[in-house]
């Protein structure tokens, strides 16, 4: 079927919908529709949350009688299983929905394609693969979580414009400003869970919550501590303000105590010289609806990560400033002696934020 461009701008319209819901669906996929009758929108609606109603739902309860006849646009294959909620494709025939024009179809076994199975059956026109693309970028997390059982990762780095992340001496705050530190936020805000090592927890005892940006979900951490190095007191273990889990090479459970104590979810992992087996972590965040994974780590666990071949993209912050080769780097990692080693990156955006120099790139190859 060839697209109009009324088709495109509709279709538009209900992926700026679903990214209403960008902090909040987890670890449900965002989604917008759109009811078009004669023309005009009769309907709009989005996925709010998990365990609440499916966009689809939203916009034919504002359609009401009007969805007859009328064309549903949706961001995603319409569901046909009994979930949380009952099947969209359902609700679609019974309001009279006479074509359905879904972007992308949903790799979810218990849908992948037998939405659209569905409403075909039911005698509803359909099609798929309208603005594809964007509908994939927005839910990188959730289809990465199906298709490839591990996260999205994106590794987040703040650093001086030569690539420095502290001073040897380990002075590390600020080095990036005020419009990136809120524009990392917003970042944290979208993501499932944000992982750091047991150094950043040492050495900063950050918090990684959100809270300059509004947001009504704060995403899950996640400590990578092999040799169980960080303190159970350590802020990071509050768990009264978002959950925490801590993935350790120690399987002994007295050495657990303190940090279940403070309700933190302790993960023990295969290991080797006591790392823990970053690949086996990954599959279990994205077994337990992990999507979209952010990483604000030092070079130790970047450098790992990279060398693991589990980093898909970067958001890079430079800041203008230099402050010389001595200092700390971005990515640890064996000494290169090729440069056909190095590891490439595709340039995807480059803007400013605030006084400083936002990147974002993905691994050449992804
Ligand atoms: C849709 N429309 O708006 C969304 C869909 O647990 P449940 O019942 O909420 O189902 C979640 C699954 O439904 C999710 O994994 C994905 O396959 C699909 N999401 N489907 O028709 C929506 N959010
Ligand atoms: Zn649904």
């Amino acid at each position: 079927m060839t697209f109009t461009g009324q088709d495109h701008a509709m279709m538009a319209r209900a992926l700026q919908l679903a990214e209403h819901a960008l902090f909040t669906t987890t670890p449900n996929p965002r989604v917008g529709c759109v009811i078009v009758r004669d023309g005009a929108i009769v309907g709009e609606g989005w996925h709010h949350q998990a365990g609440t109603p499916h966009a689809e739902v939203h916009a034919l309860a504002m359609a009401g009688e009007a969805a007859r006849g009328a064309t549903a646009y949706v961001t995603l294959e319409p569901c046909s299983h009994h979930g949380r909620t009952p099947p969209c494709a359902d609700a679609l025939v019974r309001a009279g929905v006479g074509r359905v024009i879904a972007a992308m179809g949903d790799p979810n076994p218990k849908v992948n394609g037998q939405g659209m199975a569905r409403l075909a059956e039911a005698g509803v026109a359909t099609a798929l693969g309208l603005l594809e693309p964007e509908a994939r970028a927005l839910n990188k997390g959730f289809l990465s979580r199906i298709e490839r059982g591990r996260p999205w990762v994106t590794v987040k780095t703040a650093s001086s414009l030569d690539g420095k992340t502290a001073l040897s001496n380990g002075q590390s705050q600020w080095l990036t400003g005020p419009e990136a530190r809120r524009d990392v936020h917003a970042l944290r805000a979208r993501s499932c869970a944000v992982l750091t090592g047991s150094g950043t927890v040492i050495a900063d005892d950050p918090q990684l919550t959100v809270r300059e940006v509004v947001t009504t979900r704060q995403p899950q951490r996640v400590v990578v501590d092999g040799a169980l190095r960080t303190a159970p007191d350590a802020k990071i273990y509050d768990t009264s303000v978002a959950p925490t889990w801590l993935a350790t090479a120690v399987a002994d459970p007295a050495r657990h105590a303190p940090y279940v104590g403070r309700g933190v979810k302790v993960v023990v992992l295969p290991a080797a010289d006591g790392r823990v087996d970053l690949a086996a972590l990954l599959q279990t965040l994205a077994g337990a609806g992990v999507g979209e994974l952010m990483v604000e780590a030092g070079a130790g666990l970047n450098g790992a990560l990279l060398a693991a071949g589990l980093v898909d993209e970067f958001r890079l912050y430079y800041a203008m400033s230099l402050v010389g080769h001595r200092a700390q780097g971005l990515f640890d990692r064996p000494e290169l002696t090729r440069l056909a080693d190095q590891t490439r990156l595709k340039l995807l955006d480059c803007r400013p934020v605030g006084a400083d120099l936002r990147l974002s790139c993905l691994l050449e190859a992804a």
